[in-house]
């Protein structure tokens, strides 16, 4: 009597079939979470009331602007003069803020708010070149300063007024 060794053709299917769909969902997909400003919004992991995506950059300028505010896209509100940015200010409703960082330029920068006196409220670490970072931070109404508090980057123009208003009209988050 012959003894059959081999497998039967449908097990080898079943099997390999079974090979395909682990390796298909083995493959992890990067995490876009770390690079989106709204991430923990949507998560509904935080209770933010402002998202500001900060644009710091150094090349050919030193200049320190906001790209977007809630979503929307506000970087045409800044002309490409970084000297008169205290004349330009960044004008947002007070509560919980977060202050998204992304270094576009070739150096270090960091992120700093503090009052008119010069007193530190908040800051950040350094944050490489290309590198992204953030500040969380409760502001009442009034008047700021934002800056780079790294070496001569705010007297070379990464620094901006910020003007905390309640009746600042930026889109809900
Ligand atoms: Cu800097």
């Amino acid at each position: 009597m012959q003894i059959r060794t081999q497998t039967p053709f449908w097990a080898l299917l079943i099997g390999m079939t079974a090979l395909f769909v682990v390796v298909g969902c083995s493959g992890s997909s990067p995490s876009a979470d770390e690079a989106d400003p709204y991430a923990a919004v949507a998560a509904g992991e935080t209770a933010l009331d402002v998202v500001v995506v900060i644009e710091q950059q150094n090349n050919p300028t030193f200049d320190l602007k906001a790209r977007e505010i809630n979503r929307t896209d506000v970087s045409g509100d800044w002309d490409a003069d970084s000297s008169n940015n205290l004349d330009e200010p960044l004008i947002i409703p007070p509560g919980q803020i977060r202050f998204f960082l992304d270094n576009v330029g070739t150096l270090a920068h960091a992120f700093q708010v503090r009052d008119l006196k010069g007193e530190s409220i908040a800051k950040t670490r350094n944050v490489g070149p290309l590198k992204q970072g953030e500040l969380i931070v409760n502001l009442q109404p009034g008047e700021y300063d934002i800056l780079c508090q790294l070496s001569d980057h705010a007297k070379r123009g990464s620094l901006r007024r910020l003007i905390v208003d309640a009746a600042a009209d930026v889109p809900a988050l």
